[in-house]
This record gives C-alpha cells, structure tokens and sequence, in this order.
C-alpha cells in the first residue's frame, strides 16, 4: 500500500547519473560527435555539412529539453498564472544559432565545430527556415514568444504544424512569380524530439530541431454533425456525429535569452482518429477506404498563403476550429490539473486571440463550460469574457474575416447555435441602451444580412474579450473611431487599448549584425546580456554620434554588410552589385496598399530623368541600388503583376551603359526571414510608404532603424512612433495624413481630374510603360489602370512628395558624416521597439501575468 516508490531502484543512482549538461568546448565536441555516432549513424569520413549541423542541433537539443523539463516543472509546481498566445501562424526562421545565443554558448560551439573541421556559419546555413507564416502576423508571433521566454514569463504559444510553410517563390524568365511547395519536415529536422524509441514511430521528421511530437498529447475534435438542444430549460446541447479526428502535440522549445527559463510552442497536426475503413477495403474500394483519413491529415497539411483577404474556405475554417478546440482542451486540462473550482479560470489563464483567426475560441469555450460542465450561460459569458483578449492587425475592409452562416451550420452546428445566442443577448443589451435604434442593431450584429449571411468575426472577438488592441498608436485610434466605433461607444473606451509592436533585438540585431553587436558592447563597455535584455541602454550611444573614429567604425561595418549582401546576389542571382552605391530597400508581401507600384514607378522616372542628363550631370549624383523581396498571394494578379514588372524594369536598367553606374535594380526572389536576416543590416534607407492610414504598425521599418538604417516612409502605423523617438529629422517623411485620405478618395469617385493634369510625372511613367520601354506594355495595362481609374491607393496624390522625399534622401546621403550621425542616432533612440517592452506591456496591463524564473541550477529529485 501507500504511494509508489519514486524514483524507481537506487536514488542515488539516479542522481549520480542525472547532471546537467556540461558545456565547455571538451564535453560539447564529445557530445556532437556522439550524435553523430549514434542518432545519424554516421562517422568522421562520411559527414558533410549538413550532417554536422544535425549533430550540432541535436547536441544543442539535448540541453534544451532540460531546461524545458526543468522550467514546465517550475511551472507546474509554482501553479502561476499563464497566458497563452494562439497564432495560426509563427514564423520562426532559424533556430540553431537563436539557441545558442540565448544558452550563452555560441563560442563553445563554434570552436567545437571547428576541431572538428567545420566552419560555423557553413554549418548555420544548412538549417531550412520554419516558415510557418505569411508576414508580419507572424513574425510578431515568433519575436514575442523569444521575448515571454526571455522575460520569463509563463507564456505557451499554440499553432498548427503545418507540413508545408509559405510556398517558396520562383521567378520565371519573363518575370512571373511561380510558387513551389515548401516541404520543410521532408529533410530530417533535429529540432523535434520524442520521449518514445525513434524506431516506435519511424518517421524521417523525427529530428526537426527542438520539436518533440508527443504522441502521448492527443485530443479528438468533432466536425459535422447534429447538435440537438436538451428538451430542458438548461440550455445545453448534444453535439453528435459527424467526423472526428485527433489532434497530435508537437512540441518546439523557445529559450529565453540568458535565462534557464524555456518556454513551449505547441503545434496540432491533424490524424485520422482510426486508420482507414476497413470495410471498405475488404470490399475492395481502396479510394473509399482512405477518404476519410485522408480528409483529416488534410487539415494541417497548408499554411493558406493570403494575408489580408478573407476566403471563405471550409478547410481554412476547420484549421481554425481544429486548432483552437485541441488548444483548448489542453488548456482546461492543464487548469483542471491544479485542483480549483471552474470559476477561478480567468485567474489562472489568459488567451490572447492573434487576429480574428481563433476566435472560434470564444463559442467553442462556451459550448464546453455550458454544454460539458453544466454552468449556466451568465457563469459560462463571465469566465469566456474574462480570459479572451483580441489583437487586431488591421483595419482594411477586405481583410476582415467573415464566415457564411450556412457553412458554419454544417461544419460546426453547435457553435452556430451558440453565435446566435450571443448574439441574441448582445443586441437586446444594445436595444436597451438604445432603443429604436434599428440602424444601429443592423451595424452591430454579428450577423451580416446578405445572401448568405455571414458571421462577422472582428465583432464576435471584440464583444467576447476582456480587452481589444490595435499594434500601433495611430491604427489603434482607428479602430476605435472606425471598425468598432459603435462597439466603443457601447461598451466604452478602457475596453480599447493599444499595445505597439516590437521586435527581439536578439535575432535582429545581435544574430544579424553581429558586428554591430560587438561594437555596441565594446563602446557601452556593456556585456551584450545586459542591454540586448535592456534596450533602451542603447541611448547611451548618443554621445559617440559626435566621435569621428567611432563613426568610422560604424560606417565600416555597414559597409561589410553591404558587401556581405553583394556576396549573396553574386551565389544567388549570379549578378554583381556595387557596393559604393546607397542601398535602398523594400521586403515586405506584395500589396497594393504598401505600394511596392509607387516605388517602381519612382525608380522609372529617376530613370529616365538620369538618361537625360549629360556625362557631367551624371557624375554628380549619388548612385543608387534599389532592393526588392515579398511574396504575392497566388491569387493576387495585381501584386504579381508589379513582380513581372519590377523584374522587368531590372532587366532594361541594369543593362544601360547610360545609367547602370548611376542606377540598378535587384528583385531577390523567394524572401525569407534568413533573407531578411541579410538585407536588413545591409540598408541605407529602407521604404515603408502605405498609404496612410493602411499600415497597421510595420515590423520591419523597426528592424531597418535598429541596424542604423535610415527610413523613407509615410506618416502611418509605426513609422510615425519611430520618428517620435529617433526624432523627425531622422526619418523622411511625405505624402497625404491619413485624416485627408478619405475625402481624397471621394474627390477620386466623383471629381476625377485625369492623371496627365494632375501628376504630370506619374503620368509620364506611366506612359512609358504603356508605350513598351520594359517590354509588351499591354502586359502592364491591368496594373496601369488601378492608377488610372480610381487610384483607391493613392499614387497620383503622393508622388510628387515621394519623389520629393527621395531628392532630400540623395541630398543628405551626400554629406557622410551628417548621415553617419543620423544613423547612429537612429540605433540609439530605439529602445522602445523592443518585443520585450511590447509583451511585458501585454503581461502587465492585459494579463496580470507574474515573471516565473527558474532556478540555474536544481535537480528534480530533490527540487
Ligand atoms: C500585419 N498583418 C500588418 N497579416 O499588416 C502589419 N492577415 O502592419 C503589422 O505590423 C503586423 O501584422 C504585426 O502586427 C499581417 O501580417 C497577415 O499576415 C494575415 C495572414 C492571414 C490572414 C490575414
């Protein structure tokens, strides 16, 4: 009787074999050779690179997953409040080298690597990027879970495990954008562990680094079916039949900077909850035999590569429901755990919703505290209205998601029952606050009038969460004066906050510039774990603005980095890029707002304006490279359109003796976060020019200033905050406010003045690509005619200022040390965009969550 003996056999024993990892250069080589040895089977003469990488990940894993184990059993026992930040998407890029920044052991590696005959960054470029992302979304995911762990805060995220990531992207010789699939798990990724026997489950994906499928963590999700409400008064329902699948866990460690403290992304995939129908394939119908099965692997099988478009696609929908249903199981379960009355949950969890895509959450929450613990719907509205809290990213019309009614009836009929009865509460609660008012019923119902009708998700989350928060300063005034104005004024402003996005000066700055990095911590006689954790120590910086020997070692080391980026289009593309030139940079997704046209069209009538200068004109000016990267939506002619034409403008320019030296233009394909990784550090000036009011904050135009590259950009989401810091003479800035745009756009509607009259040198452009300077023009007239006609963007409102603001930015090039200065200054000021800053704002204001550290060094047999 009693309890079990724990550990099993002799503790002493136990102990003497259980130690952390030792982590000098001896014990490290002995550890990679190790997993050489045994986990790839392979010895010293037949390892490559990409063998060592492996060997080096595994290696790295291996200290991981203790301070993983170590930091959820800290957890655990310390019973705190969590958060968890559910994301559809989390676009992580690399891992090995994060890692070993964060455990404090890139040099032990190094010099391990090294003994064994490799070079470190040949081994760092093996790794594939986990690209299970489309943009900004997330990559603010990937920065704030790097952030939660190095703060040490208890912070999950949960995701899908998607088995194939954002397409990679080809350009074909006439300039399209071709799309590949992106098989990431197909080469052996050592970042994914098991606690079971590799053999038990033999699976080429087994080592994805520090990922462990747990195949013990499973979960069942209904699709489908009937949901019949009980013939009582309590309100609950049977939800029955239909296709059920299992959600499988798989685990990737996030380490926190110079910290034990290692958090977890959990990510679903999808499986047949019975292999496949057996009756069928006695019967021989193979096809019949399978469908099923086949039909649940589907649903992790794609990341859906549209951002800002809403698509009304039952499998997108059954990701997102798949995804929040697994993830709230496992949260109940892991609350269920400690013991306290349901009530208490708000207490001891809080969701953030990234975006409208898991506010499924919210009806799927509901349904398991009515339907499954028996509370009433005023107790269930209370705890679901006390955890949810709603990010949106954006306040574009077409991007906002709305369901048809009748697909959610089908796919999941219980949750539709639900949605009404909110809805049904919510516009009563409204009715009474205003009576009569039918208009405004009609605006605030969850449910579109249409045929079909829609459900209206931004409202579901915003009137189901705690709290609702745009990204930056400006798009969150206009969320509260637009999208959900009357949602404000009904339920008042505190509801509404704002949190503005940041960025982990870990990756981008310290892993992609680490020059800069040293030359930081040399000159703040600072360790680089002080103000990489502190950023705002970088204003101590200023001063050395003004020291010509520091600004010249400041400006080497941009220069390094441009070379580094030639280097890379010279492997890549084959083409030689002059360095001496200013580089000039836009990477962000192809998108009408972000107007990637604008640029093109101002690189065209810089152009044209060199070729007629004379040699003597010439030779006065300051050489540009224009850089650009994204990725279209498959779907998205426009945006694709603009690539054909980008590449094609590139082809002409590069190739004219009259200007080449004066003006070139790289489109660098299938962009990346390890692409972004080399351009960022390498810019002079960087593009962020939205229209204004359309670009909910920027992420990237944060990643360009804190490497000290300066920024061309309209007055709009965060640009506007990075000016208020590094201050407005630092950044160039033109174009419409976004108070004018709306009516700019009426006079467009119903006073238009053709674009020859108005913008005679937008006009011009335009013409010349019409008339066939950069091949068929008639190819162009589709994109040509957006600006045209309509002009909902606004170019022809804007161009003059831009090409203005381009002027002031060749002008101030030419002064070196002035330019220097500024971007010193830049560096130095932005402290504020820390994704530290960003998610202890989160943890503070929003989900009253405490820091957990774990101890360096304890034992769990005696801790
Ligand atoms: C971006 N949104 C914002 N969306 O555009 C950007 N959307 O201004 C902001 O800085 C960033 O979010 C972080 O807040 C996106 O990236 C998507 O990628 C997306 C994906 C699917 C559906 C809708």
């Amino acid at each position: 009787s009693g309890k079990p003996k724990w550990p099993r056999g002799d503790e002493k024993a136990w102990k003497e074999a259980m130690r952390d990892v030792d982590t000098d250069t001896p014990s490290i080589t002995r550890s990679i050779v190790s997993h050489v040895q045994t986990s790839l089977a392979r010895q010293a003469y037949n390892l490559d690179d990409f063998g060592a990488y492996q060997a080096a990940a595994l290696s790295v894993r291996d200290n991981l997953i203790l301070n993983w184990n170590e930091t959820q059993l800290g957890y655990t026992k310390r019973e705190p409040k969590r958060a968890y930040y559910l994301s559809l998407e989390f676009l992580m890029g690399r891992t090995l080298d994060n890692a070993l920044l964060n455990l404090g052991l890139k040099d032990q590696y190094k010099d391990g690597v090294k003994q064994l005959g490799f070079n470190m960054e040949d081994v760092l470029e093996q790794e594939r990027d986990a690209a299970l992302g489309n943009g900004g979304l997330g990559r603010l995911a990937a920065c704030y879970l790097d952030s939660s762990a190095s703060q040490e805060l208890p912070v999950w995220g949960y995701g899908l495990r998607y088995r194939y990531g954002i397409f990679q992207q080809l350009i074909s010789p006439e300039g399209n954008q071709l799309e590949a699939p992106d098989p990431w798990l197909e080469m052996q990724n050592p970042w994914e562990a098991s606690h079971l026997p590799v053999l038990q489950h033999a699976r080429l994906d087994i080592f994805l680094p520090p990922q462990l499928p747990r195949l013990d963590v499973t979960y069942e999700v209904r699709f489908y079916g009937n949901a019949d409400r009980l013939p009582d008064d309590s309100g609950r329902a049977l939800w029955h039949g239909g296709q059920e699948v299992l959600a499988v866990a798989y685990d990737v460690m996030i380490p926190g900077c110079y910290t034990r403290n290692t958090n977890n992304l959990r990510l679903w995939e999808s499986k047949p909850k019975r292999g496949f129908d057996l009756n069928s394939f006695n019967a021989g119908d193979y096809e019949r035999a399978v469908e099923s099965s086949n039909s649940a692997a589907a649903i992790t099988s794609v990341l859906y590569p549209n951002d800002h478009t809403t698509f009304g696609k039952e499998l997108r929908l059954k990701q997102q429901y798949f995804w929040t249903a697994a993830s709230l199981q496992d949260i109940l379960r892991r609350f269920k755990n400690m013991d306290k009355p349901i009530t208490d949950f708000p207490e001891y969890v809080s969701i953030q919703l990234n975006d409208t895509h898991p506010t499924l959450a919210i009806p799927e929450l509901m349904r398991i505290l009515i339907d499954e613990e028996e509370l009433s719907w005023n107790t269930a509205w209370h705890i679901v209205t006390n955890t949810f809290f709603y990010t949106n990213h954006t306040v574009l019309p077409e991007a906002l998601e709305k369901w048809p009614v009748p697909l959610m009836e089908h796919l999941l009929p219980r949750h539709m029952q639900i949605i009404y009865d909110i809805n049904l509460f919510f516009l009563q609660a409204v009715e009474r606050k205003y009576p009569g008012d039918r208009d405004r019923l009609g605006r605030m119902s969850l449910i579109e009038e249409g045929f079909p009708k829609h459900v209206r998700m931004a409202y579901l989350a915003c009137i189901g969460s705690r709290k609702v928060n745009g990204v930056a300063e400006l798009h969150s005034e206009l969320v509260r004066t637009t999208i959900l104005k009357d949602f404000v004024e009904f339920e008042g402003i505190s509801k509404f906050g704002n949190v503005t996005n940041g960025i982990t000066p870990r990756r981008w700055l310290d892993q992609c510039n680490p020059e800069l990095s040293a030359l930081i911590s040399k000159t703040l006689k600072l360790e680089k774990s002080v103000w990489l954790k502190d950023l705002y120590k970088l204003k101590d910086l200023l001063p050395f603005a003004e020291d010509p020997h520091f600004r010249k070692e400041w400006a080497a080391i941009k220069q390094r980095n441009k070379e580094r980026l030639a280097q890379h289009v010279k492997t890549f593309l084959g083409l030689e890029v002059n360095t001496k030139a200013m580089f000039d940079v836009q990477i962000k997704r192809l998108h009408e707002y972000k107007r990637q046209n604008l640029n093109i069209f101002g690189v065209i009538h810089r152009y044209l304006a060199i070729k007629k200068m004379t040699p003597e004109e010439r030779k006065k000016l300051n050489p540009r490279v224009v850089f650009f990267a994204g990725k279209a939506a498959p779907a998205y002619y426009i945006a694709k359109l603009t690539i054909r034409l980008i590449v094609n403008v590139a082809r002409v320019i590069n190739a004219d003796p009259d200007t080449k030296d004066y003006l070139s233009l790289y489109f660098l394909p299938d962009y990346s976060v390890s692409v972004a990784e080399i351009l960022i550090p390498a810019s002079d000036i960087s593009q962020h020019i939205s229209t204004a009011g359309t670009e909910a904050s920027g992420t990237s135009n944060m990643k360009f200033c804190l490497n000290g590259g300066l920024l061309v950009g309209t007055v709009d989401g965060a640009n506007i905050e990075i000016a208020e810091e590094v201050g407005e003479n630092n950044v160039f800035f033109f174009g419409h406010l976004a108070p004018a745009v709306e009516e700019l756009r009426y006079q467009h509607l119903y006073h238009p003045v053709p674009i020859e009259e108005k913008c005679p040198a937008l006009a011009n452009v335009l013409n010349q690509v019409s008339g066939g300077l950069f091949g068929d023009g008639s190819v162009y007239e589709p994109l040509l005619s957006t600006i045209r006609q309509g002009d909902y963007y606004l170019l022809s409102d804007d161009f003059d200022s831009y090409i203005a603001a381009l002027a002031m930015v060749d002008e101030a090039y030419l002064d070196n040390t002035e330019w220097v200065k500024k971007s010193i200054r830049t560096t130095a000021n932005m402290g504020k965009f820390s994704s530290d800053r960003a998610i202890n704002e989160y943890a503070e204001s929003y989900w009253n969550l405490e820091a957990i550290k774990v101890p360096t060094t304890s034992n769990f047999l005696t801790g």
